[in-house]
């Protein structure tokens, strides 16, 4: 079974094989980690983007990561929090269920995450993290290809939601100590 990592850092200089961007409709960028993820990849980036005639909010399309230490970068867009009548929940989970989807096609081993939804687009953290870690666990627990999903947190107060919500869920149990009974 795959592992979670939850760290905090830069999604940008993750050296894995596919990073996700929490991007919008219209996936020709903009401000947060879209804006990161553009400069750091570089121009052909939005030439691609270009391409695909913009996304879905829950859904997510692929494209390479040209400069990024990533190979790829799955472009999910995520619910705009509005109060949680408007079915904000099922599309951030849709989010993740649809980026691991597409990251299955792609037959990647590593994959990141961002804290989707819980910058410019407002949705609550801690209820953004319950749902991405229990899609991580639903996931983690049937497949069999990915190694390892990290959950990059930008900021302090993100990482320790997402890192109490994945302990929460048992997901973070350490290795036991080599050598030992
Ligand atoms: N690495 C990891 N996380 C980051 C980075 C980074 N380099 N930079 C920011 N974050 P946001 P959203 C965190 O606003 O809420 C864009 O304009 C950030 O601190 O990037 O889904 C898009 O084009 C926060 O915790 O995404 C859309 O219009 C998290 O990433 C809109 O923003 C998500 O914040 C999407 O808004």
């Amino acid at each position: 079974m795959g592992k979670l990592l939850v760290i905090q850092g830069d999604i940008t200089t993750q050296e894995v094989d596919a990073i996700v961007n929490a991007a919008n409709n219209s996936l020709l960028g903009g401000g947060g980690v879209d804006g990161a993820i553009h400069r750091a990849a570089g121009p052909q980036l939005l030439h691609e983007c270009r391409t695909l005639g913009g996304c879905q909010t829950g859904e997510a399309k692929v494209t390479r990561g040209y400069n990024l230490p990533a190979q790829w970068v799955i472009h999910t867009v995520g619910p705009i929090w509005r109060g949680g009548a408007y079915n904000e929940d099922q599309l951030l989970a849709s989010c993740y269920r649809n980026s691991l989807a597409q990251a299955i096609q792609l037959g990647v081993k590593t994959i990141a995450f961002p804290s989707i939804s819980t910058g410019i687009y407002s949705f609550p953290v801690q209820q953004a993290a319950r749902i991405a870690i229990r899609e991580f666990a639903h996931f983690l627990d049937r497949d069999q290809t990915i190694a390892e999903i990290s959950m990059v947190a930008f900021d302090a107060n993100t990482f320790g939601h997402y890192k109490q919500e994945a302990e929460r869920a048992g997901l973070l149990r350490e290795d036991p100590p080599i050598g030992k009974n």
